[in-house]
């Protein structure tokens, strides 16, 4: 389904703050108002899907008089809008026939500029976390009980665990204000829920929200008790809503979790369409909103205490610092 009646989404000028902050502080620090790949020279290529349709790109910027800068590139073709077949097909003027065989026959057709979409995420500046984050590599199983939590996991992302200024700068309105759906003010209790950065907003196949909670300090699933279970179920309950209001899309198509491990160390939920294969959506990362609600009514202490497994890429550090604790 083709949106047509979205919050001004189509500010082109809005979307260039939908990148990673950094450490460098509020929305528009950075990228300023110069061409945000200027003087782009391609490092390496990290990651790339022919079926994905997708690219990662690690490069080099400068902007003017400045020293070079590492960021991140991601390119990805958008996904067709059923309302702009007709005129694509009807209206495209280059219609190359590439083969004829019989009955069939195969056309290259060059889109007008405004079908012909690249959605493109930029990380700027880029530190070697992202860079490596986005590298393809092996992966390996982890699986981290409480104690293990305590003693290698927890100083391990307090000393390395990436900004998250973007958060702060969401949940203060200093970025991205224009694109929050719904907000619960409370700052206990409450949350922002906001279009993920991964999505485009064009249509609600690939729909993803998340959900930013206002209280400060809650790090992950771990630091989760039964104090929390208003706080989770405002936002199960809230976020379903909100959805259904302004996607028409109702709570039992929505697969709505929480990662674990996530990149980013501030509580936050994320809902996508049900249909939709969202990255990150593997039963050794995601965690169903609705079941961790229920564990925490069982038992207040179940994340603090239970063994959580997830994947490590090779060569993060923290698959290293379990390998020299001898735990995997
Ligand atoms: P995560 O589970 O911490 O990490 O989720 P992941 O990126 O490995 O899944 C963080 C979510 O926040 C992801 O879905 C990101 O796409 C999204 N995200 C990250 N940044 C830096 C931004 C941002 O600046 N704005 C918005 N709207 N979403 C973001």
């Amino acid at each position: 389904m083709l949106l047509m009646t979205m919050a001004p989404t189509g500010d082109k000028r809005k979307r260039e703050d939908d990148t990673e902050n950094g450490d460098s502080g509020d929305a528009k620090s950075s990228a300023g108002t110069q061409h945000p790949l200027s003087g782009f020279r391609l490092q390496t290529v990290l990651r790339e899907s022919a079926r994905d349709k997708t690219i990662f790109l690690h490069g080099q910027v400068t902007g003017d008089g400045q020293d070079a800068e590492d960021a991140v590139v991601i390119l990805e073709r958008a996904p067709f809008h059923v309302d702009t077949i007709s005129p694509l097909l009807a209206n495209s003027p280059e219609l190359k026939l590439q083969l004829k065989n019989d009955i069939y026959s195969v056309y290259q057709l060059t889109p007008p500029p405004e079908l012909n979409e690249v959605k493109t995420t930029i990380i700027r500046p880029a530190t070697d976390k992202h860079i490596k984050k986005y590298l393809r590599q092996e992966i390996y199983l982890v699986q981290e009980t409480g104690e293990d939590y305590k003693n290698i996991t927890l100083p391990f992302i307090e000393s390395q665990s990436f900004s998250i200024q973007w958060v702060y700068n969401i949940l203060e309105k200093k970025a991205e204000a224009d694109r929050i759906v719904y907000e619960n003010p409370d700052p206990e209790h409450g949350f922002i829920l906001i279009p993920d950065f991964k999505w485009n907003q064009k249509q609600v196949e690939d729909l993803y929200l998340i959900a930013i909670c206002n209280p400060r300090g809650i790090k992950s699933l771990r630091d989760l008790t039964a104090d929390h279970l208003p706080l989770l179920k405002n936002i199960l309950h809230e976020g379903q809503e909100a959805i259904l209001k302004r996607y028409s899309i109702p709570g039992n198509q929505l697969r709505i979790y929480l990662h674990y491990q996530p990149s980013y160390y501030h509580l936050h939920v994320h809902f996508t369409a049900l249909g939709h294969d969202a990255p990150g959506i593997t039963v050794e990362r995601a965690h169903l909103l609705c079941d961790v609600i229920q564990n925490l009514e069982m038992d207040s202490r179940y994340y603090a205490g239970r063994t959580l497994t997830y994947a490590l890429r090779a060569d993060e550090a923290l698959l290293k610092q379990f390998k020299e604790a001898g735990k995997c």
